[in-house]
């Protein structure tokens, strides 16, 4: 992992219906992750914040992507910054905001590697259009506009094609739209359910994750959504889902990482300090950034 990293915030809170996800930046920067990381080695550059564009008046609620204009234009700007932080050579990490902030994630990551990877960390897989989506919210889209499904205001963001179906491994899904499910299907999409954790042990999951990765792909992108995690362990996300991964599991998976030295861009995202328990979400996203960093137990 390169030792020179820019940390980025994204306050958007516009992908998703409740307000609140704007301020994970801040509470996931108040749990410390400077100081960890610092105390790491990491030569740490505060990237300060992606300006979120503010919401359009009009019909926001009954279109088919909430905010669409909004979010796109700050996905450009997430783009443009991102793609910065590369060209400086440092390692980008960004703290969301909801999980529409991926879209121009994806696109600055995509932009600098020949075959990216991702690791998708999440209780649900972000494979919406527009046209299956059950919420119009575009949180539940950043992957499938990264293959290139979705509004062409979206799609078109950054350069070139960004990701392969076959580059993409997520891990710890259970919440999966109709839409979604056909989507899974048709372009055979590499998907560790909770049953899978469940059955075979995140060791085995994450093993053969890293391993599928490294042999096909020269940069890996790390974007880990707190609902991953059981709410039991990460109660402030705007969309929970019982039965998730455990705060150790996903710390293993964190180490198995770190021990692979494979990631080259992350972020952590979801984070909603209103809706958290004395800042447990926030804590557990800068515990799990310890430990991705390669903080050791002993
Ligand atoms: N996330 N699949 C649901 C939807 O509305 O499309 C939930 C999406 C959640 C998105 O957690 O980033
Ligand atoms: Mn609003
Ligand atoms: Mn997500
Ligand atoms: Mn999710």
């Amino acid at each position: 992992m390169k030792n020179e990293m820019t940390i980025v915030s994204v306050p958007m809170d516009l992908g998703q219906a409740r307000r609140g996800v704007d301020m994970g930046p801040s509470a996931v920067r108040y749990a410390g992750v400077f100081e960890r990381l610092e105390a790491l080695g990491y030569n740490i550059k505060d990237g300060g914040d992606v300006a979120v564009a503010t919401e359009k008046a009009g019909m926001k609620q009954e279109a088919a992507l909430k905010d669409l204009e909004a979010v796109a234009e700050t996905s450009q700007r997430i783009e443009q910054q991102v793609t910065e932080i590369h060209e400086a050579g440092r390692f980008p990490l960004v703290l969301g905001g909801d999980h529409s902030i991926s879209i121009g994630t994806l696109a600055a990551h995509a932009a600098q590697a020949e075959n990216l990877g991702v690791i998708w960390y999440d209780a649900h897989v972000d494979l919406n259009t527009g046209e299956t989506s059950p919420s119009g919210n575009i949180h539940g889209m950043p992957l499938a506009v990264a293959l290139g499904y979705g509004d062409k205001k979206l799609t078109s963001i950054g350069s070139g094609p960004k990701l392969k179906p076959e580059n993409i491994v997520i891990v710890g899904a259970r919440a999966l739209d109709e839409g979604e499910k056909a989507f899974v299907q048709e372009h055979n999409i590499c998907v560790y359910t909770m049953h899978d954790i469940d059955r075979r042990g995140m060791s085995t999951v994450m093993e053969e994750a890293i391993n599928y990765l490294r042999s096909r792909c020269d940069q890996v992108h790390l974007s880990l959504d707190l609902d991953g995690l059981d709410p039991q362990d990460a109660p402030g996300v705007g969309t929970p889902v019982v039965g998730g991964v455990s705060y150790r599991e996903s710390h293993l998976a964190m180490e198995m990482l770190a021990e692979a030295e494979m990631i080259t861009s992350a972020e952590f995202v979801e984070v909603n300090p209103i809706l958290d328990e004395r800042n447990k979400t926030a804590e557990a996203a800068a515990a799990l950034m310890g430990s991705l960093f390669g903080e050791k137990l002993k």
